[in-house]
């Protein structure tokens, strides 16, 4: 029988995850789950009864006196009665069955230990078996889930390092230690012990250590191993929590004292490894590392207490280190371990400044916007405010549209003379109407005029690099009603930035005021954002105040013109947004055309032609080349309520298009070929797709068609379905939320 010891803290909705697999693999081979409560404040009895059977619980309370994941690990270990144990931590699950893998392995060596593999992952188990069935090239699977371990991993590196030649080259040290850079990587999961290894050998888990308990039980256990063995294919998935403000991990959390932690741990460990050359050298490189990248910028900025007691703590550290690892450092590193090992604070201090100015001056080589922040930070923040000043960005500064342009508008034509109106762009040759600075997006004149303007206007997240001062209005006008679920009510973050959940809810502390189109926007705007109801201006979109125009039809036709559309053809456009888990980086995001303009031309070109307009994150170019005459390019087009205004049917997917687009009361339909996906597995919506839409949903290419043929039976089997939309999305849009809005903000009018 396997002991599988599972702490639980925290986040009982993780720990039910980790003991469905518990029960799964029971189903195989014998376990037992020794679930330690550590004083938890959730109430997981109901839990416990629910899989109790399944993952054959036995369940303990940590007396009282001792806590935190090392004491209930120590304590599950006691409780053990298994010729194996397992440890995984309750946040964490695993994949197939690794315990019949390890097993297999552990008894045909008759070893110690065996170990599989450690995968990483943000998803919840749903979501990580559905990503992974996802995937159909293994290769593919590696990328997503072992990222992190691709290192080099090259034998000879390791004999090289053996200073003197002698091979030294050991599998499981190379495995279980090597690939470990920094402490918290040293973890006793996912790996299957002999118990009676751990007894002989008295390995335990040091409770006086809350951060880092696990570093002497692996350390231990690697030094003390006679035999081990190994099997890949057993995979244990420690889960990144991508909401570190309300469910943060042990390691997310910034406590002071994390830092005595590391160095008592470290102390620990080489007390251990003393006579293991390999590990010992292992552990004083990390030591080395942590001084030169963790510990010296905390000293360089002042941090208080870290040229004191502390200071002396990890000099006296880096004092016992054998000499031979400083040179794998450069030589302004090894002068400042030199100075740490004499316990020169004069000459550390003067060593971490001038590494820090190289550092600095490296980053400036490789990125010239540091240059600019720098700046920011010197100069620019102590300059005086500019009362006058406006700055306005839309999309982040792809073009001159959105909410953004339209309070610029209104503000220019009612107040030309009283402000000073700045535009972010990327591009500058922007045409802009009106007397306003065009600025290019990411430069020093960029990072000058956020330090110096009252006003800020944006339609997306502010940039990282700029810190709100006091005196500052940070207008946050946003850009659209939402039908995907956003930040804070998505349960999984697919996107390619995994700390959005955190960085939103950072940068949105900053916005003074966030428009909102409809009541709906704002009860969601307040939870996604967890964003102060009072400061949400339900106003209106000022972008959707030209579908209000009196000229619109006029304007309209003007818009054909330029674009070269026949007067008497109809317009559809094709409008759908992005997809979380399609990307190449961050904001820029890929595009596979499903919309059969062949066959649309095939069937509509007498009538219609195809505006194609994609979302402002795709970097994929259309190629539409072929479809001369029939198929427009609108995605360069600046203002997508331009193209609302020339088109007479939308075709959409959960874009918040459509809720502006209603505004017009023409057709919407939904292409919708990856409903289950998008709802199920990247997203989830606020609303019923299939119930409140004011469309239909549309699966095929043949429904697309079928749907356009018979376009006026649709609208009129959708009139009453599309009045109750309209009163419920559009019941502010009125052509007047720009002046709403200037009146309600720009206070010194
Ligand atoms: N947009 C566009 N072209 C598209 C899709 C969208 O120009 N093909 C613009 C529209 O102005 C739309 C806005 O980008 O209102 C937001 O697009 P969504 O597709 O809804 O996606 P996202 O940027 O993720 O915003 O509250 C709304 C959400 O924030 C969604």
């Amino acid at each position: 029988m396997i002991s599988v010891v599972v702490p639980f803290l925290n986040y009982a909705e993780f720990l039910e995850e980790c003991l469905i697999q518990l029960g799964e693999c029971n189903k195989e081979i014998e376990l037992e789950t020794i679930l330690v409560n550590d004083h938890s404040a959730e109430d997981i009895s109901n839990l416990v009864k629910k899989y109790k059977e399944e993952a054959n619980i036995k369940y303990h309370e940590l007396p009282n006196g001792r806590t935190g994941n090392g004491a209930a690990k120590n304590y599950g270990l006691s409780m053990a009665k298994g010729n194996y144990v397992y440890f995984t931590d309750a946040d964490d699950y695993v994949l197939e069955n690794p315990f019949r893998l390890l097993l297999e392995a552990i008894e045909k060596e008759n070893a110690d230990l065996a170990y599989g593999k450690m995968g990483r992952t943000y998803y919840k188990l749903e979501s990580a078996k559905k990503v992974l069935d996802a995937c159909t090239e293994a290769d593919e699977k590696e990328e997503k889930l072992f990222a992190e371990q691709k290192k080099d991993m090259s034998e000879s590196k390791i004999n090289n390092y053996a200073d003197g030649g002698e091979p030294v080259f050991e599998n499981i040290m190379f495995e279980l230690c090597l690939n470990k850079t920094s402490m918290k990587d040293f973890t006793s999961t996912g790996i299957l012990f002999n118990r009676q290894f751990l007894i002989d050998n008295e390995i335990v888990f040091d409770e006086n250590n809350r951060f880092y308990s696990e570093a002497v039980f692996l350390i231990k256990a690697i030094v003390r191993c006679k035999k081990y063995a190994c099997n890949r294919a057993a995979i244990y998935l420690k889960r990144e929590h991508n909401n570190k403000i309300d469910m943060p991990s042990l390691s997310q959390l910034t406590e002071d004292t994390r830092y005595e932690d590391w160095i008592g741990a470290y102390t620990k460990s080489l007390e251990i490894a003393t006579d293991n050359e390999f590990v010992k050298l292992r552990l004083e490189r990390m030591l080395c590392t942590y001084f030169i990248n963790q510990y010296a910028p905390r000293f360089h900025w002042g941090k208080p207490g870290w040229d004191g007691e502390r200071f002396d703590m990890i000099c006296d550290a880096i004092k016992k280190i054998d000499r031979r690892t400083f040179k794998e450092f450069v030589l302004r590193n090894r002068i400042l371990l030199k100075a740490a090992m004499n316990k020169n604070l004069k000459a550390v201090k003067r060593q971490i400044k001038i590494n820090m100015f190289i550092r600095k001056m490296k980053r400036v080589k490789n990125n010239h916007f540091v240059f600019a922040t720098l700046l920011n930070n010197r100069f620019f923040q102590k300059l005086s405010i500019k009362e006058n000043w406006v700055v306005f960005e839309s999309f982040v500064g792809r073009n001159y549209s959105g909410q953004p342009k339209y309070i610029y508008r209104y503000l220019a034509e009612n107040y030309p003379d009283k402000y000073r109106f700045i535009w972010i762009l990327n591009d500058t040759g922007t045409d802009i109407e009106g007397k306003c600075v065009k600025i290019k997006r990411r430069t020093i004149k960029y990072v000058y005029y956020m330090a110096r303007a009252k006003y800020i206007v944006f339609n997306t997240r502010q940039p990282k690099f700029w810190k709100k001062r006091e005196e500052q209005v940070f207008l946050e006008t946003w850009h659209g009603t939402p039908l995907k679920k956003l930040f804070f009510d998505m349960d999984e973050v697919h996107s390619a930035d995994k700390e959005y959940k955190a960085s939103v809810y950072n940068q949105s502390r900053e916005w003074d005021y966030l428009v909102s189109d409809n009541p709906f926007s704002t009860e969601k705007f307040a939870s996604c954002f967890r964003f102060e109801p009072e400061k949400i201006l339900e106003y209106g979109y000022p972008a959707n105040d030209p579908l209000y125009a009196k000229n619109k039809e006029e304007h309209a036709g003007k818009i054909k013109k330029k674009f070269g559309i026949p007067e008497d053809k109809k317009v559809i456009l094709y409008a759908p947004t992005w997809r979380d888990d399609s990307y190449y980086a961050a904001g820029e995001y890929k595009f596979e055309l499903a919309l059969d303009i062949n066959r649309l031309r095939e069937e509509f070109s007498q009538e219609y032609v195809l505006l194609l307009r994609m979302h402002y994150w795709i970097v994929d170019q259309l190629d539409l080349s072929l479809y001369d005459g029939f198929a427009f390019d609108g995605s360069s087009y600046d203002d997508i309520t331009d193209l609302y205004l020339i088109s007479d049917i939308c075709i959409t997917d959960y874009s918040s298009v459509f809720f502006d687009y209603a505004n017009l009361k023409r057709p919407i339909l939904f292409y919708t070929y990856d409903l289950e996906k998008y709802r199920d597995v990247l997203r989830g919506f606020y609303l019923d797709m299939e119930k409140d839409l004011p469309g239909p949903l549309l699966i095929t290419n043949d429904e697309v068609v079928d749907a356009l043929k018979n376009i006026d039976e649709i609208s009129n089997r959708y009139e009453e379905k599309y009045a109750e939309f309209y009163d419920r999305f559009c019941c502010i849009d009125d052509g007047e939320a720009a002046k709403r809005i200037v009146n309600k903000v720009f206070k010194d009018l």
